[in-house]
Parts: C-alpha cells; structure tokens; sequence
C-alpha cells in the first residue's frame, strides 16, 4: 500500500461523495473547475480518490497517492499542507474534522522517530526493571521564578522523588529568567542530588524559539540533559530538526494550542494525528491529556492518542484506522494537567504503567512544600504499583495522607 489515507467526518449540503471528491481534489490535482494544464497522466499519477464512504457516522476516507508527498525537503509542514490543508476552507463543508491518518511503510521509513522511546528514557531514569510510572513536576509558578529559585524549587523536587522535572511551556529566556543561568543553576542543583541519592533525574528545558537549534546549542552547552518543545507554536520542522540534531539527549514535547485545533468536534483535527507526526518527527515524551485532571479530555480519546504513540501496531477500532510503525520507537506518554496523588490510582488503571505522571500544582501546592508534595506523589505510585489503597498506604505515610486531606 504505497498511499497516505486520512479519514475526515464531513457534513455537507452536497451527497458525501461529491464532498469527499471536493476534497480530494482540492489536495491533489483539482480546483474548483476544469483547468487545461491537467493532464491525464498526471491525474493518473498524482490525484487523490475517494475511499470508504460511511454515511451513518457521516466519515469519508481519502487516499492520496505517496508520490503527492515530499518527505525530505517539504517535511511534515507539508503533510500537513495536504491532509490538513485548504480543506477546512471549502465553502460547501458544513463541518471537516481530520480523524486519523496512517502511513505506507515508505513513508514511515523517511522518519528517524524518537531516540529514545520509552525503554531509553527508562534506562536513563533507571525505571527499566520495575517499569513503574514516572512522576514529573512542572517547576511553578509558570514565570517569575529567577534561576537561582528555579533550581532551589528543582532539587526539593528531585529530593523528594520526581525523576523528571520540566520548564512550564510558557517560560523560554525571559529577563528574569535567563535560560542558560537557569539551566546551569537547576543541573548543578541536580549533580547535589545525584551525589546524594545516586539518582539521575531529567530536567527539560523549553527552547521553543525562533532558532531552536543555536537555542538548544546553548541549552547543552549549560548543561542540559534533556530538551522541551512546544511543537504546535514551534512548528514540526523544529521538533525534528532538533531530535535530528541532537541525538544524545531525549525531547520532551509539549502541546500547548492542541485544544484550538483539536477540541472542536466539528473542525479541526484529532490529537491522534497531531501525535502520530510527533512520533515520526522524534519526540521521545508527548502529553497525552489524563482524562482525570483539569483538562478536557474523554477516555476514549486520550486512549487512542496513547495507543497512537505507545504500540507497534494498532489494529483498525472505533473509528481509528489501523497502522504499522515498522520499528519506530515509542514514545513515553505524559499525562499532566491538575493532578495529585489521589488521582493516580484511577490514572493508572485507565492508562497503565508506562506513563509520566506529572503535576505542578499537585506537588508545590503540597501543604508541606515541595519535597513533601513529591514525596505524596511518589508515594501514591508506590501503593498502587503494590495494589495498596491510598488510605491504607497513608496511615503511616505522612505525606500522602497530608495530599489526600487537602485534595479529595
Ligand atoms: C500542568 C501544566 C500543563 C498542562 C497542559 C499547566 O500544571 O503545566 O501545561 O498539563 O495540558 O500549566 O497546566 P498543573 P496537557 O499540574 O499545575 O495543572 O498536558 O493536556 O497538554
Ligand atoms: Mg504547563
């Protein structure tokens, strides 16, 4: 099979097939009418066609030829062009949403992907044999914080447990932070750590930028052992510029902007997707959202983004398509986003282990501090990797039962 298909619910004044037609056309070889300039061998070679029409869930697939795709210069900027380009634009589509897309075995092969994947990352965390999951925090408050403070905030987190620590998305280099000093001051908190604990634990510092490269250059070069994006503002190409640069350390990558392109259930395009071109594009962590946090999210959603990133393979189900990603490393799924310690139980039963639970408010706003704060969330993994209720785990945990007393 060497075709891209997408999958697109449509509601149109027009039968679905013309619609669908409209939008293969218009991604392809067509306009809005007839041109001279389009030959037959051309359409031939290079026009997209309809697929599966179902009329009952109103989705139509359209399967564009791999030769419409330009991998090496063009990118993922311009896969995007194409399977989530002018389309959303057309006049006579009362609603388009892009639901899925899977790749031929070319196509997928163009990309590196992650680096690291999940077992890299569990290697460096040393995580490999318990296969627990990860406990994160984001360094609060989001701004403000100068470096000297960042990193005060770090190693009380990294002391009282998390193995991973990252900027929030909205903090880069700003004059009261300064990304170098920042990182310089939050891994020399990190070696004290190590030094005291023998624990390695990651700190991912944001270099969305108009240059990630020269950024992140500068970023290694104050000694950072892990790299952040925020891929939607930045762009696919900066993400993968970056995995294709910098191959020794792993790139977190934040989605800040998904819910303005994929929360809409009428417009807009599924997460999947969206996480599915992080994958090829190298990102060794993605959020995947936590179905019991703050933000929104159904379960069956943030599953199917967590499968889309996770497995090796995804048979067709519920709507999705299936796909084969011929060796391409996993991606670890971050969930984030309003959580606490009481929360991990139910997490973990609905996305299993091999997630990065992280929290922000649920660990500085920890009545104890920050430590304790992550002390609580650690704990909570533990009792639950040990099938232990929360309760019963607290009674002689003291920072547990302090984060169930405040958030319930
Ligand atoms: C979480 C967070 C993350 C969101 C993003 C925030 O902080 O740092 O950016 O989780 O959502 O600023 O809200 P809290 P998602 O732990 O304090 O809520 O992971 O769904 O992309
Ligand atoms: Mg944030």
């Amino acid at each position: 099979m060497e075709e891209v298909i997408a999958k697109y619910y449509v509601m149109s004044r027009l039968p679905l097939e013309t619609a669908a037609k409209r939008i293969a056309e218009e991604e392809s070889t067509g306009t809005w009418t007839h041109v001279s300039t389009t030959t037959k061998s051309i359409e031939k070679k290079y026009s997209a066609r309809v697929g599966e029409v179902d009329r009952e869930s109103h989705t139509v697939e359209i399967i564009y030829p791999y030769a419409d795709f330009d991998l090496k210069v063009g990118g993922i900027p311009s896969v995007l062009s194409i399977i989530a380009g002018n389309l959303f634009g057309l006049g006579s589509l009362e609603a388009v949403r892009l639901l899925d897309v899977t790749f031929p075995k070319d196509f997928v092969q163009q990309f590196d992907g992650p680096n690291f994947g999940i077992e890299g990352i569990r290697k460096m965390i040393g995580t490999s044999k318990d296969k627990r999951p990860h406990v994160g925090t984001i360094i609060k408050p989001k701004i403000g914080l100068s470096p000297k403070q960042t990193a005060e905030v770090a190693y009380e987190a990294a002391m009282g447990g998390v193995d991973f620590i990252k900027d929030d998305e909205t903090l880069v280099s700003q004059s009261f932070c300064a990304m170098e000093k920042r990182v310089n001051a939050v891994i020399g908190k990190l070696d004290e750590v190590k030094d005291e604990t023998r624990r390695n634990v990651l700190y991912a510092c944001n270099v969305t930028s108009t240059d990630v490269i020269k950024t992140a250059e500068k970023a290694l070069k104050a000694g950072a052992n892990c790299l952040m994006i925020d891929v939607l503002t930045a762009g696919y190409n900066s993400l993968q510029l970056l995995s294709e640069n910098f191959r020794k350390v792993p790139l977190h990558v934040h989605r800040t902007m998904h819910a303005a392109i994929d929360r809409s259930k009428d417009f807009g395009v599924d997460f999947v997707v969206l996480a599915k071109l992080i994958r090829l594009a190298g990102g060794d962590q993605v959020h995947i959202g936590s179905v019991v946090g703050k933000m929104e999210g159904d379960r069956e959603d943030v599953l199917a983004v967590e499968e889309a990133v996770e497995k090796p393979l995804i048979k067709e189900h519920a709507g999705h398509l299936a796909s084969n990603w011929y060796g391409i490393k996993p991606v670890f799924a971050v969930c984030s986003g309003g959580l606490h310690p009481g929360l991990v139980p139910e997490l973990m039963k609905l996305l299993g282990k091999d997630i990065t639970i992280q929290a922000g408010g649920g660990i500085h706003g920890h009545p104890f501090g920050t430590r304790a704060g992550a002390k609580a969330m650690r704990q909570a993994v533990d009792a639950t990797m040990h099938n232990i209720p929360l309760r019963e785990y607290a009674a002689d945990h003291v920072e547990l039962a302090k984060a169930l007393e405040k958030w319930h």
